[in-house]
């Protein structure tokens, strides 16, 4: 019979002869919350109070050892004892301690391994130090410890980028002390075994020198400066890993200091809503439940969009059958995937025979009768009703009974398009954003008769292939496409009124978009606007104010943007530089309306521009779209760039108010009456003060 002692729900104690094993169990991730803690320090105080064991063995139970701190933990009042104070306690202890990793040692799990007298992983684990991903740093002495037992180069490098590394490479530089394989149990009793033999030598971290290295830290700092500069975490990261060659605790003392000002910034607030959205879109009854098996998908389109998904599908292990009508189309779609496999090897995502093995999956085919064998059937051909129609009313008679039939539509009626196949509730829209192979955003839209299994399913594909599949229901443009298309008057609009897209463009990137609305239309080509605000001339509401004059009057130069060279800006050799016969245009279009030109800040600029996709995002979650405001915040963060520190546009809100929100826009509405209106769901959490992060917790 085995001799436990049970500490407290979370940790154990377990007797065998000279040696003690302290078992962490808290699932799903063994997070050092209060119980972890409390725990710890209740079973090494107890086993150096008895002094009867001669070695102690951490290690956890389930599928990882500790994956960090608990984050549910953040913004809530501090409980004792902290996670420094426990990692102190075990570093203290006089019976040398081990800890054993397995699975995805991260974060605060990484800094316990850390403060032990010696560290083993089990093969196949990972280490690594994400707080940086979640706006903070390392605050259990990561910053301090790391760099006494594997240099500043490597804590500055797996600290600032929060990527995980494997076991070898952790050896290697020092972080941990030996590869083993095994059951964390068995490992972790035979390692102590051996401390007590002395074949395992154990050294307490903060007995080791740090050293200095000034060129990693300069180098660090000044590629922060210009890449990060509007981050808050990443610079005490430096200043913190800088502070580790003095003394430990005033090192520990700074990186606590530090940890508790970052944990007070709205930019952890969103990034951990960040962390949390991304799991949570898809926790829902539609995600779940039993799914249809996919293991063939067809492909139709070998475009852009129809190569980047079949790309995305062949990298997750799919067979892909790729279909165009004709042969160069065809040609010019596998080379296209081709390459796209190739840019995944050369940066290090693929190995060469996962390349190879992917292109060996892949077939292409003319002709759509091809697809009578495949599971799914993703159609992603030229944005029209009609073209559209016709392929769906073939696959109809084409495709095996039970087939998921999708279009890649990024605005069309999903219903329409069911309708006219006998099979509508095999039919579904599955929206990717380009590059589909690279962008994590999936919109998974359900179609009136879409079956609850095939809903699920495009749950299901989305997880394989890595994406973030969002719910959402059938309009112009779903969720992200619909949002995007009244937001980006707004940029228009400033034009008009007084700003330049630089002025635009600058404001908008220092709020942390990667890139300003006009750089993207550069980037997408200018052209699909123009052509969008053709085909949409008949219907537009005649009291609307027409946003298109200066984009119109550049596309009749034949500027389309990055492809032709010119757009809003110039791209010749070197950094694009603003298109100066713009001012000119934006003059001609100002004389002709009577727009007298007014002065924008960057806050004023800012402040339209979000309250303008905020209003849209909020009728978006009024009428259903989308199901959660924190839906929309996650299409935002994993398909339109959207800052990620700042959490998505609705959690954006709740940090503005919906009060403050609709004076706003009452402001400036004086303005525009048609184009400014308070959406009634913000009225109402005005009245009674409350914000989307309730709507949340209610959904
Ligand atoms: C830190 O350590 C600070 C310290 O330096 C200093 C402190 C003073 N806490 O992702 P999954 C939940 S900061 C609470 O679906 P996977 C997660 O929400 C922390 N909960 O599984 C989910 O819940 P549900 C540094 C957590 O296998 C469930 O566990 N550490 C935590 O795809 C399963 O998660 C990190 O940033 C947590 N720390 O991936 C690591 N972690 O089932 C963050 C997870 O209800 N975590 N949950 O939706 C991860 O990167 C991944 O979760 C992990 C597993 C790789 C561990």
């Amino acid at each position: 019979m085995a001799d436990i002692t049970q500490v407290n729900d979370q940790i154990s104690i377990e007797r065998e002869g000279d040696v003690a094993l302290v078992c962490i169990n808290f699932p799903p991730v063994n997070a050092t919350g209060i119980g972890v803690r409390q725990g710890l320090c209740d079973a090494i105080a107890q086993l150096n109070s008895e002094g009867s064991a001669k070695a102690i063995g951490i290690y956890a139970a389930g599928r990882t050892f500790v994956a960090g701190a608990d984050i549910t933990e953040f913004g809530k009042p501090p409980l004792s004892p902290s996670l420094p104070d426990t990692l102190n306690v075990i570093e203290a202890s006089d019976i040398p301690v081990i800890c054993v990793l397995h699975g995805t040692t991260l974060g605060g799990g990484l800094e316990l391994a850390l403060s032990a007298h010696a560290r083993i992983a089990l093969e196949g684990t990972r280490i690594g130090l994400p707080e940086v991903l979640l706006g903070l740093l390392p605050g259990a002495g990561g910053t301090q410890r790391l760099p006494r037992l594997a240099g500043m180069p490597f804590t500055l490098d797996i600290a600032l980028s929060g990527r995980q590394v494997g076991a070898k490479e952790a050896l290697e530089k020092g972080a941990i002390d030996r590869i083993a394989s095994g059951d964390p149990r068995e490992v972790a009793l035979a390692a102590a075994q051996e401390v007590i033999a002395g074949t395992l030598p154990t050294r307490r971290t903060r007995d080791l020198d740090a050293e200095l290295d000034q060129a990693a830290i300069d180098g660090t700092r000044a590629m922060l400066k210009k890449k990060q500069a509007h981050l808050v975490s990443p610079h005490l990261i430096v200043d913190a890993v800088e502070q580790s060659t003095g003394d430990l605790d005033a090192g520990l003392k700074f990186e606590r200091d530090s940890f508790m000002a970052c944990i007070n910034t709205p930019q952890r607030a969103g990034l951990i809503h960040a962390f949390f959205g991304e799991r949570a879109v898809s926790n829902i009854p539609e995600a779940k439940g039993p799914t249809r098996e996919i293991a063939k998908i067809g492909v139709i389109g070998g475009g852009t969009m129809g190569s980047g998904i079949a790309t995305s599908c062949l990298i997750a292990g799919y067979a892909v059958r790729l279909i165009e009508v004709a042969q160069d189309g065809l040609d010019r779609g596998m080379a296209t995937i081709t390459k796209n496999l190739e840019g995944a090897v050369s940066r290090g995502k693929m190995s060469a025979e996962a390349r190879d093995a992917a292109l060996a999956r892949l077939q292409p085919s003319l002709g759509l009768d091809e697809l009578a064998d495949v599971d799914l059937v993703i159609e992603a051909v030229f944005e029209k009703m009609e073209v559209k129609k016709d392929i769906f009313g073939k696959l109809d008679t084409i495709c095996k009974k039970g087939a998921i039939l999708a279009s890649n539509t990024s605005y069309l009626d999903v219903n329409e398009i069911a309708d006219c196949t006998s099979r509508p509730g095999d039919v579904i829209g599955l929206h990717f954003f380009s590059p589909a192979h690279v962008m994590r955003l999936l919109e998974i839209v359900q179609g009136a008769k879409t079956d609850a299994d095939v809903l699920a399913s495009g749950f299901a594909l989305a997880k394989k292939l890595k994406k973030v599949g969002v719910l959402a229901q059938v309009c112009d443009g779903f969720i992200g496409n619909r949002i995007l298309a009244h937001y980006s008057k707004t940029a228009s609009y400033l034009v008009l009124d007084g700003a330049s897209p630089q002025d635009v463009d600058n404001a908008l990137e220092g709020f942390g978009f990667a890139m300003g609305p006009h750089k993207v239309g550069d980037l997408a080509g200018l052209d699909i606007g123009w052509m969008t605000r053709k085909r949409k001339a008949d219907t537009r509401d005649p009291n609307e104010r027409y946003a298109g004059d200066v984009a119109d009057k550049i596309c009749e130069e034949g500027w389309f943007g990055r492809k032709t060279g010119r757009g809003y800006y110039v791209y010749d050799a070197g950094a694009p530089v603003p298109n100066e016969a713009i001012a000119g245009f934006i003059d001609a279009v100002r004389a002709e309306k009577g727009i007298t030109p007014k002065a924008f800040t960057n806050e004023d600029i800012v402040d339209r521009y979000m309250t303008a996709m905020i209003v849209e995002a909020t009728r978006v979650v009024e009428d259903g779209t989308a199901k959660r405001p924190v839906d929309v915040d996650m299409v935002f963060l994993f398909g339109y760039g959207f800052p990620r520190f700042r959490g998505g546009p609705l959690h954006y809100a709740d940090t503005i108010g919906a009060s403050e929100l609709v004076s706003r826009i009452e402001a400036y509405a004086k303005e525009d009456p048609n184009y400014w209106q308070v959406p009634d769901l913000l009225r109402k959490m005005a009245a009674d003060g409350t914000s989307f992060a309730d709507l949340n917790k209610e959904a």
